[in-house]
């Protein structure tokens, strides 16, 4: 097949479970094209079923902002007439779907479906906004196919934009081959060089992630027992985080990597990772943690619960009780075994419901549904 797949490429879990996706795709034999106005951050290592189309926006003095969306339906239409896609998966609705539907009408006749996949806050916070709303629920209607990467967000999607059209549900995925436990030593030791034990946290550092109460958990746990914390990405409340960690005189044990395109062999190597966000469709971060055989702290909040389970590989806490956090942070690392079993069973659920071995095929099997319900229909006889 071929797929062209358009994404967010900055930091953030639609454009990696995208990459991914796209990665995984091309593996299994087919022919995969980004369509993007940037290499998306974990298209490193690119192999020969695989290519990057950029979408060059065009300014203008009396542009305010740039029409991005017109000039990536525009390339999309491009790219499916010049390699010949046989369809298009967008991730993210806003604006993707309605390039998508753009780019459909200007290919035909020529048949180009489109797949839209909502991750979260496409429909959770900015798709809600009365300013997009009509449109992303039109274009959610008018694709051809439409997965949710979590029951939370099908049936939340369903409710909100009282959606008719049925959502398949296609959960996110990890690599279980690639992300393990890791047992370097001399890695372990640059940040705990004194054997303490590691918290982690990853994210795109934007104001639902709540990275300022990660830095509050850690302090908590910090003035009971010695412990380091290691913060991967970046984003705007990444200087609120820093500042606090100075005010809480806890620089020594804390450290900021910024963003890092590849993370398995670092998330192998915590005790403890925390998600205390304020919404999360699924928590892509938490089950990347988990496949490290890396228990997980988070907060109580949507398809999260799809994740991690309350007490068996992790704990889960009301948001921004940031007390119940620590406390059980703290019950978890000071356990002889710093919280070893527990972070077995979160690879053991790991690969049981989320390996991409397992969900690449249902997205394989989802396009072939896709592209053999918008086949034109050849009248027969006459
Ligand atoms: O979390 C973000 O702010 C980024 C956002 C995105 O679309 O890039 O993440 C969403 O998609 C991820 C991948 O499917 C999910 O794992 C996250 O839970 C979801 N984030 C939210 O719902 C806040």
């Amino acid at each position: 097949m071929r797929i062209g797949i358009t994404c967010y490429p900055t930091y953030g879990g639609s454009g990696v479970v995208a990459t991914e996706l796209g990665l995984e795709l091309a593996v299994r034999g087919h022919e995969v094209h980004f369509i993007s106005y940037a290499m998306p951050i974990r298209l490193s290592g690119v192999n020969e079923r695989v290519w990057f189309h950029e979408v060059e926006v065009t300014n203008y003095p009396l542009f305010d902002h740039p029409p991005y969306t017109l000039a990536l339906a525009t390339k999309m239409t491009e790219v499916a007439e010049s390699v010949s896609l046989d369809l298009l998966h967008v991730h993210y609705a806003i604006p993707h779907s309605v390039s998508a539907l753009l780019a459909r009408m200007m290919a035909m006749p020529r048949p180009l479906p489109f797949i839209t996949t909502l991750h979260g806050t496409d429909i959770t916070l900015v798709g809600n906004d009365r300013s997009y709303l009509p449109i992303t629920r039109f274009s959610i209607e008018q694709s051809d196919g439409v997965t949710a990467i979590s029951n939370y967000l099908r049936d939340r999607t369903l409710k909100e934009f009282e959606i008719k059209r049925p959502i398949e549900v296609i959960p996110n995925f990890v690599n279980c081959d690639l992300y393990q436990r890791s047992s370097d030593v001399d890695a372990r030791a640059k940040w705990a060089p004194g054997g303490e034990p590691i918290l982690m946290h990853l994210s795109n550092f934007r104001p639902v992630k709540r990275v300022t109460d990660v830095v509050e958990i850690f302090a908590q746990v910090r003035e009971r027992i010695p412990a380091k914390l290691v913060m991967i990405g970046d984003g705007p409340d990444r200087g609120a985080a820093e500042h606090m960690v100075r005010k809480k005189k806890l620089t020594r044990d804390v450290f900021f990597l910024g963003k890092q395109g590849s993370v398995q062999d670092k998330l192998g190597l915590a005790d403890l990772f925390l998600l205390p966000s304020d919404e999360e469709s699924f928590g892509l971060a938490a089950l990347e943690a988990m496949a490290c055989e890396v228990p997980v702290i988070a907060s109580e909040v949507g398809g999260i619960r799809e994740v991690v389970t309350h007490g068996d590989d992790g704990y889960l806490f009301e948001p921004r009780d940031v007390a119940t956090a620590a406390k059980y942070a703290l019950e978890i690392l000071t356990r002889p075994d710093r919280g070893r079993t527990m972070g077995q069973r979160a690879r053991a659920n790991a690969r049981r419901q989320y390996c991409s071995n397992d969900i690449i095929p249902r997205y394989e099997a989802y396009y072939d549904k896709v592209l053999n319900a918008s086949r034109p229909t050849v009248a027969v006889g006459k």
